[in-house]
């Protein structure tokens, strides 16, 4: 069960993405639970688990990381060109408020940092998660850059989505910090004043 204390605004050090982070992860988009819109009112795109055996210690848990579609199958408001990189919240596990039997990968897509969040409360009103048109089968790339908390079970379904509501907001605000909103801005020119290995990771995640 969830403890009951206020959660931290960010998570992970400010300064960058520490080992063992980032994780890359990849796949194409396929059929999930069924019930992330249905059931809690936010689409997590699933990917096939069976990368995760890169990565034999990786706590089940939630996380926050970078995404890009491939721009071949899915263009982002019209952009076409090139992938667009988005801010990413994503729980690796087995759910255990549904218990699942098997591990899964299941990602949230965010909007750019720089449009509002519709995960800020604002007024109390239901919370409502971003929606994109549907993307299946589309080639997804994933970097995880930080962990956030591991799964707990919930007195509710309310609870589950309150606490994914803050979890789109510590994603957000930790992916603000200089030293992980350069995974995001991946445009050629912004290449000056950021390190080799950053550029070698930018260039994976929207290279299909
Ligand atoms: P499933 O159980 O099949 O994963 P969901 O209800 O979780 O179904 O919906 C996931 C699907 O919704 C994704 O595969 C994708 O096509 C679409 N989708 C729309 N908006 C988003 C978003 N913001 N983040 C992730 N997936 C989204
Ligand atoms: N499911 C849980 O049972 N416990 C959790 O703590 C939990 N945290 C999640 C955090 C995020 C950011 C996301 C996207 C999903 C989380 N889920 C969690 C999974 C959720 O139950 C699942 O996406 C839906 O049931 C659809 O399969
Ligand atoms: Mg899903």
């Amino acid at each position: 069960m969830r403890p009951d204390r206020p959660r931290d605004p960010v998570a992970g050090p400010d300064s960058g993405p520490e080992a063992p982070y980032p994780i890359q992860l990849s796949g194409p988009v396929i059929k999930g639970f069924g019930r992330g819109s249905k059931e809690l009112g936010i689409p997590t795109a699933n990917i096939p688990a069976d990368g995760l055996s890169e990565y034999p210690d990786l706590d089940v848990g939630v996380y926050y990381g970078v995404v890009a579609l491939d721009p071949r199958q899915f263009s982002y408001e019209g952009e076409n060109a090139s992938a667009t990189v988005l801010p990413a919240v994503l729980s690796i596990g087995y759910n255990p408020f549904y218990k699942n039997k098997m591990k899964s990968i299941e990602i949230h897509i965010m909007p750019r940092l720089t449009e509002p969040s519709p995960t800020a409360q604002v007024d109390s009103g239901p919370t409502h998660f971003h929606k994109l048109p549907d993307f299946y089968g589309t080639p997804l790339r994933l970097l995880i850059l930080g962990y956030i908390r591991p799964e707990y079970d919930y007195v509710s379904v309310e609870a589950l989505v309150e606490d994914i509501r803050v979890d789109c907001e510590v994603a957000r605000q930790s992916l603000r910090r200089p030293g992980y909103v350069c995974y995001l801005n991946v445009d050629a020119d912004a290449d000056e004043g950021v390190g080799e290995k950053v550029q070698r990771w930018r260039r994976w995640l929207t290279e299909f």
